[in-house]
């Protein structure tokens, strides 16, 4: 079904088919409006901003381009399209027909995970509030503001299934979404990640490479679900989440070739001359990404959690990509769970937290990969690593345990002595913000990053992505 714009909720959904429904949205609605101009991007709701918008919903052709102040952006509800007879894909109920209601039994589980994948859009939104104010650039600013009306839209499409599916308990979980806020004292958001501060933009690159990518992780399973509404309305914020992560990697990618640019014209990889010209030295892009990680990894649970059993066995969430596995039942089958006291055999649906953060940390590589490259092509032997997962965990086997980078166990005094080396001090972030001044001009960038190899949409870089009005 094709997305309808002359509705005050465009969707393609039959909204008007379901009045009471409709009617509950409208009364969401400016509430979403109110925290957006509270919360959401800083000064700029005057800003013409060239955006782009879902007009349908099938891979080829989804989205129109435009100038589009961000409070007028038409928010709505998209699933992608239904996959005729599907059938549940994993789990103790594998073969049956999906759901297209929520099974009372398994209510809550459901409300739960739809809470929480929910509860992030906006936390991300709130996070970047102020990000606008120091841009490197129009095209960044650009970015950043697409980035954040599709983190808005996310959270509509969670805010859709907690009305539609799960009556009163839906709504009061949908007004919540809107009251805890990212970093508040009284009601933080619901994962750790999304209470840290995101003060600049290398953070703001490292979040959309590594935290956005979790966000890929957890929907590419959520888009397995047996509940169909979800799996649909998943598969669809999948299509929207690419760019964010391609926002992360040309970022980060773009401070590296600044930092080689500088390297080359000084004759010099000395942190300290090359931080005096204006450009962020590798080592702190480094220890950067090292807290973006770790506490990225986080954000898929305990490697050992009951929960994610219960989810998987239930038909609520799958793994990533289900169908590159020969066993979608996974009864009998056990996982070998690296933990501080060695090797431990557990039951492999216990263990899909892990087998999902494998995965990421795979898809993780890859960007670093590529930022090596151009180091190793700028002739420099300095490469840029993830660290273990096992260092600086929050969560799980190995939560609290004094690890460094190489994942090896290390003595207290010495963690807590180089903990400094490896992650960014106060004097890091000092001097990364204070590289943070507005560059508004078209086509100018900021001296500390890059600029990209093409604009949006076939548009040069010059091109004016955002009328400061
Ligand atoms: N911080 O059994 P456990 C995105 C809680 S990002 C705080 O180990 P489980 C996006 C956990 O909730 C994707 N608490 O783990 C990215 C549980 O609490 P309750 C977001 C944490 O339940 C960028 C307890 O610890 N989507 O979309 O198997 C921008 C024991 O948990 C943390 C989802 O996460 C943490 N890091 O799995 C915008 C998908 N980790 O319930 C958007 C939905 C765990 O006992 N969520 N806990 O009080 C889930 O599937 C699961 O809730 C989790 C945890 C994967 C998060």
């Amino acid at each position: 079904m094709s997305i309808d714009y002359s509705e005050r909720i465009p969707n393609n959904v039959n909204l008007a088919g379901d009045r009471t429904l409709q009617r509950a949205l409208e009364h969401w609605q400016p509430k979403f409006l109110d925290w957006w101009k509270e919360m959401g991007p800083h000064d700029f709701a005057s800003a013409e901003v060239y955006l782009r918008t879902a007009i349908g919903v099938d891979a080829q052709g989804w989205a129109s381009y435009g100038a589009v102040k961000m409070p007028d952006y038409r928010w709505g509800i998209f699933l992608a399209d239904a996959i005729p007879d599907r059938t549940i894909g994993f789990g103790d109920n594998y073969g049956q027909p999906a759901w297209q209601q929520v099974p009372g039994e398994l209510r809550s589980q459901f409300r739960r995970i739809i809470v929480t994948q929910g509860d992030t859009e906006p936390a991300s939104v709130e996070q970047q509030h102020l990000l606008g104010h120091t841009c490197p650039s129009l095209y960044d600013l650009r970015n950043l503001f697409q980035v954040n009306v599709e983190e808005g839209r996310h959270l509509w499409a969670m805010v859709y299934l907690l009305h539609a599916y799960f009556g009163r308990d839906g709504r009061e979980e949908a007004e919540e979404l809107l009251a805890r806020h990212s970093g508040d004292a009284d009601k933080p958001r619901i994962l750790s990640t999304f209470n840290e501060p995101v003060q600049d933009w290398l953070s703001f690159f490292m979040f959309t490479y590594f935290t956005d990518r979790d966000g890929k992780y957890q929907l590419k399973a959520l888009a397995e679900s047996g509940f169909d509404p979800l799996a649909r309305s998943c598969r669809f914020m999948l299509t929207e989440e690419a760019h964010h992560m391609f926002v992360g990697e040309t970022g980060v990618g773009r401070v590296v070739k600044r930092a080689l640019e500088v390297m080359k014209e000084l004759g010099t990889d000395d942190p300290a001359a090359i931080r005096a010209h204006g450009a962020i030295d590798l080592p702190t892009v480094q220890r950067y990404m090292n807290f973006w990680f770790t506490s990225s990894l986080d954000l898929f649970g305990s490697e050992v959690s009951s929960n994610a059993a219960g989810s998987f066995a239930a038909g609520v969430k799958g793994r990533p990509d289900e169908s590159q596995y020969e066993d979608h039942v996974c009864r009998d089958a056990t996982y070998d769970l690296e933990t501080p006291n060695g090797i431990e055999t557990v039951a492999l649906r216990n263990a899909m937290n892990e087998v999902m953060r494998t995965s990421y940390v795979k898809d993780c590589e890859i960007g670093v990969k590529r930022w090596n490259m151009q180091i190793q092509r700028a002739g420099h032997d300095l490469r840029l690593s993830l660290p273990s997962p096992r260092f600086r965990r929050g969560m799980g086997a190995w939560a609290g345990m004094p690890v460094d980078p190489l994942g090896r166990i290390i003595d207290r005094a010495e963690y807590d002595r180089r903990i400094g080396e490896w992650l960014p001090s106060e004097a890091d972030r000092a001097f990364v913000r204070s590289l943070m001044q507005r560059v508004a001009e078209p086509g100018k960038m900021a001296g500390w990053i890059a600029p990209p190899d093409r604009g949006i949409n076939n548009l040069p870089v010059e091109y004016e992505y955002v009328r400061l009005n």
